[in-house]
């Protein structure tokens, strides 16, 4: 078989995995909309009812958890719907940095480093990107940024949780303008606390490189020439001057792949575990997740 049949076979077998979570989370809603009565019939016998041990039991029964519960479920499945329906087959590599993760996909799709930034320096890949085969548009990048509630709450958060650096900035100015807590005693000497530390000061020291970005609407469309400075940390010959991807949540390129029979897989380029120093297992988790569905 053909590679193109064996990924479209893929993909139509994946599709009624979709229709049938469908079903389920229609049986769900319905589920909880009946419970959503009995709880108002509930109401209505409590109002009615004298015996205090009857109520009792009446009041005892928790439909809010069970609603809780419910809606969880569903929020799931709305995800694996969303990943049985899509019309790419996403293959994610994941691996420590430099270890050539962006030259293998490139080489799988025949695209260059202008499209997936790679790297013989240090850390290269900044941020997730995800490279998809259109023939019929000019090659471009749409790019997903964080905004101020979404960068201080996912991105520096975590650092002030897991470093035990007191207080996390409740908004920009105070991130930017206020001098880095010191990193507790208990944690010197600690390589991966201490690396941590390095990756938050990067934030905080380069903050008006990037803080800008912050406040623009998502996505951003740019031109193929420009996706390096928003994806990669250096510039191909090695300079530093990147500081982009710090504020970047996700790029989708869009580009004519050569090999024009794998056009319908999508590929996933991600940073090099330990580049972040923070998230990893998670990143880890859900690119595997991407992969398999
Ligand atoms: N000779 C040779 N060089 C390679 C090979 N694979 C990767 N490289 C080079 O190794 C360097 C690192 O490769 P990248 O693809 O940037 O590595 P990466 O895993 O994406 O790195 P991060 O983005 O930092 O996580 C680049 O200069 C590549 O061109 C290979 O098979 N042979
Ligand atoms: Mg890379």
């Amino acid at each position: 078989m053909k590679r193109t049949e064996q990924i479209s076979s893929i993909l139509n077998q994946r599709r009624p995995l979709a229709q049938q979570i469908q079903t389920v989370e229609t049986n769900l809603q319905n589920l909880a909309a009946t419970i959503q009565k009995l709880d108002e019939h509930r109401y209505n016998l409590l109002s009615k009812l004298e015996d205090s041990s009857a109520c009792g039991a009446l009041r005892e029964v928790d439909f809010t958890t069970i609603q809780e519960t419910i809606q969880r479920e569903i929020q799931s499945l709305d995800k694996l719907k969303g990943r049985f329906s899509r019309s790419t087959l996403n293959i994610g590599v994941v691996g420590r940095a430099r270890q050539g993760k962006s030259r293998l996909l490139q080489s799988l799709t025949g695209l260059s480093s202008s499209e997936i930034p790679d790297g013989d320096r240090q850390h290269c890949t900044g941020v997730r990107s995800t490279i998809h085969h259109n023939p019929d548009v000019e090659p471009c990048g749409d790019v997903w940024f964080y905004n101020e509630f979404s960068f201080l709450e996912e991105v520096i958060a975590p650092y002030y949780e897991k470093l035990k650096l007191g207080a996390k900035p409740t908004n920009l100015e105070t991130f930017a303008q206020q001098p880095l807590p010191a990193l507790p005693k208990d944690f010197a000497g600690r390589a991966v606390e201490g690396a941590m530390y390095e990756h938050l000061k990067r934030y905080h020291t380069n903050f008006d490189h990037y803080s800008t970005l912050l406040k623009v609407p998502s996505p951003r469309r740019i031109a193929k020439e420009q996706i390096r400075e928003y994806v990669a940390q250096d510039t191909t010959d090695g300079k530093r001057i990147y500081f982009n991807y710090l504020a970047v949540r996700e790029v989708k390129i869009t580009c004519n792949f050569p090999n024009q029979d794998v056009g319908q897989i999508a590929l996933v380029d991600m940073p090099g575990l330990g580049d972040t120093g923070i998230g990893d297992t998670e990143r880890l988790v859900k690119t595997l997740a991407r992969m398999l569905m």
